[in-house]
């Protein structure tokens, strides 16, 4: 094992109770837990990258009525959710926590793992997104008849994507930010405090190791506001289209509907 002098004259000394073993340890459950569940291999995705939708399969999405166009959104979503459920169940530690608590993080921080996410399924030169098998960009999704919401997923995809996270920093990261310990209503906001800590060490680690600046964590940091403002924005829409279609949102994956109250 590595611990002891030379890396804490490397790397400065670990926080009590944490080795660099175990530092490992975590990135490395993280890590696969994380290439498990991403949906998409890197390999996948790059192959897939240049398969664009045609001008006519644009103008049919276009052309969708805004209940079947938020309807096939709501169901993609849906299935992502399922695969963050499935990361946050094998992160060493999350299972543990409390029911409550388990759900009060899902329920809070699943939107913003997605948004996260995201910038893998995002091919930056030409703004476009996988979106049922192949390339959107936003006039895509027009008929949803929410182009600020649209528009402001894609920007943090570029801003994102322009950060060039590799799989171990995307996986540590959602990892750090789905154990947040100051959503409302936890019962042991300590016991998910500590995991964090536990994680965000690991990410600096990895930093640190690969020769990233800190000036990168600082950056993926402050997209976090972004988010938070990206998900309340969404919360938004879904709840002016239920005044306005409340038998489409009745028929939502109660999934979605959940996660979004
Ligand atoms: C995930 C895979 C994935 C799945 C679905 C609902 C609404 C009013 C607007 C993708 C959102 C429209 C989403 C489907 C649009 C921006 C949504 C609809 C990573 C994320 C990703 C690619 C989602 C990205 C955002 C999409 C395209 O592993």
């Amino acid at each position: 094992q590595e611990s002891g002098l030379f890396s804490d004259l490397l790397l400065g000394p670990l926080p009590e109770g944490c080795s660099l073993l175990e530092i490992e340890r975590i990135t490395q459950n993280i890590l696969q837990s994380h290439l498990e569940t991403c949906q998409y291999s890197t390999e996948e995705l790059k192959r897939l990258s240049w398969t664009l939708y045609a001008p006519e399969e644009i103008r049919s999405f276009q052309s969708k009525s805004a209940e079947a166009m938020w309807q096939m959104c709501a169901n993609h979503l849906t299935n992502a959710i399922q695969y963050v459920v499935e990361f946050a169940k094998r992160i060493t530690g999350f299972m543990d926590l409390c029911q409550n608590d388990q759900i009060i993080l899902l329920k809070a921080g699943c939107l913003e793992v997605l948004l996260i996410r995201m910038c893998r399924a995002y091919n930056s030169a030409n703004n476009t997104v996988l979106f049922d098998g192949k390339f959107a960009g936003t006039q895509l999704f027009k008929a949803l008849g929410c182009d600020d919401l649209v528009t402001a997923v894609f920007d943090l995809a570029r801003g994102l994507c322009r950060l060039q996270l590799s799989d171990e920093e995307m996986a540590l990261f959602t990892a750090s930010v789905l154990l947040s310990p100051d959503r409302p209503w936890l019962t042991d906001a300590m016991q998910v405090q500590r995991l964090q800590e536990k994680v965000y060490l690991a990410l600096q680690h990895s930093f640190h190791q690969s020769g990233a600046t800190e000036e990168k964590l600082t950056k993926m940091v402050s997209k976090l506001p972004t988010m938070k403002s990206i998900c309340n924005l969404h919360i938004d829409k879904l709840e002016f289209f239920r005044l306005v279609h409340p038998e489409t949102v009745h028929s939502f994956p109660p999934l979605y509907r959940e996660v979004l109250q």
